[in-house]
């Protein structure tokens, strides 16, 4: 059985649509989206639309689970982003859902779990958008999946969340990052995702897709996104994001 595994696509269409046909082309039976589905990419419904596909499975991440399923979305999204310019850029993607739309991502966020398991040619498979362990070991995060995976007694252990994509075949168990679909920071025109095979055994391997970053672009400057916002998109080495961390750790 061939299986895509894809994440954090945080509203990116164009890369979530390329990514998509590129696994249905491979032969794709199923698609699993690890979460964080929601975020500033521009395109929320065209998105939403696509994960509404029935070869497609999704769980939610922390976005939809702390900006949209509860409260306030505004209130919800200053709470949560202290960068004015990303609360404002958040919140034009929102405004541009429209009250339908912002209906079906509420009800996305609500009814859709936060894990999947299930039983894939004998094997056990979780999905989840992250494990608190994911982050802690920068040297070898694999070897805190595989912990988290014999702890879920899972052969098959997927996420999502840190967009650094990971795949790692140890002691039997087979455990997966599946970077991410919707880059926010670099926004180099690529997608990555996972292509899983479980036959005779399971076997997976990273996949790199490149997307059409102009339809992004021109999505970016229709919806009027602040000017530091795209100035970050538009210049992602400028270290900006490293900056901040470092102000942050000061405190
Ligand atoms: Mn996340």
């Amino acid at each position: 059985m061939k299986i895509a595994l894809l994440g954090d696509v945080h509203c990116l269409w164009p890369a979530l649509r390329a990514v998509l046909e590129d696994a249905r082309r491979w032969g794709a039976e199923l698609i699993l989206n690890a979460g964080d589905s929601f975020g500033l990419g521009g395109f929320p419904n065209e998105t939403l639309e696509g994960l509404f596909a029935p070869d497609v499975r999704s769980i939610i991440g922390n976005w939809e689970a702390g900006l949209l399923r509860r409260g306030d979305v505004a209130e919800n999204v200053r709470a949560k982003f202290s960068n004015p310019a990303t609360q404002e850029a958040l919140l034009k993607v929102w405004e541009r859902a429209g009250p339908e739309g912002q209906a079906a991502w509420r009800q996305f966020a609500e009814l859709t779990p936060a894990r999947w398991r299930h039983r894939i040619n004998g094997y056990r498979l979780w999905l989840c958008h992250h494990t608190d362990r994911v982050r802690v070991d920068r040297e070898a995060p694999w070897v805190r999946l595989v912990e988290a995976a014999e702890r879920h007694r899972a052969q098959i252990f997927v996420v999502g969340h840190t967009h650094e994509p990971l795949i790692r075949h140890h002691n039997g168990i087979c455990v997966i990052n599946v970077g991410m679909v919707g880059r926010l920071r670099r926004w180099e025109p690529f997608a990555d995702y996972a292509r899983l095979e479980i036959a005779p055994t399971p076997h997976a391997r990273l996949r790199r897709v490149r997307y059409d970053i102009e339809e992004v672009m021109q999505r970016l400057r229709e919806l009027g996104m602040p000017q530091e916002f795209m100035d970050r998109v538009l210049h992602p080495r400028s270290g900006h994001s490293k900056k901040r961390k470092k102000r942050k750790r000061r405190r």
